[in-house]
């Protein structure tokens, strides 16, 4: 919307820049605001037209659109105001393309929130729309933004929520961050089943680099899942599919077959788990299951699974979408495309060439989902991930960028800390085999 400020047509100091005007378009220069000027006589000051705009007949005044500001003070207030957020954006870009330290900007974020949050000032007119942005800011400089606030907006801002997800989505979902989801989930506020589904694709989708205290609130909220009804069942699974192990997937699957065998979409869901089942024994109860079942979705994924992992046609047809991340995710991957690069990887009539390029582009990505257990009991309990933006603010450049792994032994609760990567990032399978090579299982 152009906007118009009005002026002198003939300035008395001689356009030597006294007249009050010059405030307004000061302001404007700074913020980047490209405007119009209207030049008004001394006599059309005093005519009903102008007096419409400022009843003491002065300039200057602002037009833009529907909205008529006069007084220097407020117009300039305003202008600080709307384009706040646009000139902040712009300095983070700047700063963080050069590598600068955000730290300033950071504080300034989470105070701006916390303070609108607490006086109230994003609940009327275009207020949701600026508390988007300054939560999409708070995410781009990692301005902390605390339990409560993020409860509070999960709960009562139905509108925000999907940018609070965003917002979460982009660090480590902590323990107690965790813990925020689950308490939001079962405040008996999330009146619809689309905010369980929305809250469980964002938790599919989380970078995850510490598991202490998590599955804990996640264990709580994959149990609050309803199986009996399609909304929830899809999110059990998909919570499992990430968060649990092939046993436990394989029995939420075959105690719920009355619900997803009717349904050819929740058969699409239960046969994408095709690569996580690898053990013998439950890979022949889950191959029976869709094997014998009718449904139409189940057996086509299925199908399309065991074609990525051994048909170097489909591989090559899936090559091109498997090989770049997605910039917009913060692990860089989503975990469909994770569940289709585990089977894609198993390929062997491919290039080693081409698996390669596969799991070092999408590396980030398999940090995030590394399970599993030594022989000897020692569990991966933390990968901090060296992409993770987290990460690289506790260690500086100098750090080199490798995984920092953190195991603990379920018995004794000891806990070791590895930095394994004389080679690149692994994969979560090539991990497994170091692992084991290295005895870093051992603690030693
Ligand atoms: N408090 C007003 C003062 C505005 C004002 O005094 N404007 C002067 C020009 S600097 C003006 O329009 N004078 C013409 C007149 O009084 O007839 C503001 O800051 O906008």
């Amino acid at each position: 919307m152009t906007i118009t400020i009005t002026a002198f047509e003939r300035s008395p100091d001689g356009g030597k820049g006294l007249a009050r005007d010059t405030r307004v378009r000061w302001a404007l220069e700074e913020v980047g605001q490209p405007y119009e000027v209207r030049l008004v006589s001394f006599r059309a000051l005093k005519e009903p037209a102008h007096l419409t705009l400022n009843p003491f007949g002065k300039i200057p005044t602002y037009e833009e659109g529907d909205l008529v500001l006069f007084e220097t003070g407020a117009i300039v207030l305003h202008i600080a105001d709307r384009h706040r957020l646009d000139t902040l954006r712009r300095r983070l870009n700047r700063r963080q393309s050069q590598g600068v330290s955000v730290e300033r900007d950071r504080r300034l974020i989470a105070l701006r929130l916390r303070r609108g949050l607490r006086s109230g000032s994003f609940d009327d007119g275009n207020g949701e729309k600026t508390l988007k942005r300054w939560i999409g800011l708070a995410g781009q400089a990692g301005a902390p933004i605390t339990a409560t606030d993020l409860r509070s907006m999960i709960i009562l801002r139905p509108g925000v929520r999907e940018n609070v997800f965003a917002y979460l989505r982009r660090a480590d979902l902590t323990a107690s961050r965790a813990k925020v989801l689950a308490e939001s989930a079962n405040s008996g506020w999330f009146v619809d089943d689309a905010a369980l589904v929305d809250l469980t694709n964002h938790l599919t989708e989380t970078t995850v680099t510490t598991r202490s205290g998590r599955h804990k609130r996640i264990g709580t909220l994959i149990a609050s899942c309803d199986p009996t009804n399609q909304f929830g069942l899809y999110c059990k699974l998909w919570m499992l599919s990430k968060y649990g192990d092939a046993p436990s997937l394989l029995t939420a699957i075959q105690s719920s077959q009355d619900i997803w065998l009717p349904s050819e979409r929740l058969g699409r869901l239960v046969g994408s788990f095709t690569p996580l089942f690898s053990s013998k024994k439950d890979w022949q109860s889950y191959f029976e299951l869709i094997t014998q079942s009718r449904n139409i979705g189940a057996r086509a994924t299925y199908k399309f699974h065991l074609r990525l992992r051994d048909d170097d046609a489909v591989f090559k047809a899936m090559y091109a979408s498997l090989k770049n991340p997605n910039p917009s995710r913060d692990t860089g991957i989503t975990h469909p495309k994770f569940l289709c690069l585990l089977s894609a990887l198993k390929n062997n009539r491919v290039p080693t060439a081409q698996t390669d390029l596969l799991r070092r582009k999408n590396s980030a990505g398999f940090l995030t989902s590394i399970t599993g257990q030594s022989p000897s009991g020692w569990r991966p309990l933390a990968v901090h991930n060296p992409e993770n933006p987290a990460f690289r603010r506790r260690h500086p450049p100098a750090t080199p960028p490798a995984p920092i792994i953190s195991f603990q032994h379920p018995d004794t609760a000891d806990s070791v800390r590895r930095h394994p990567c004389a080679f690149p990032i692994p994969s979560s399978m090539k991990f497994a085999r170091a692992c084991r090579r290295l005895r870093w299982f051992r603690g030693g």
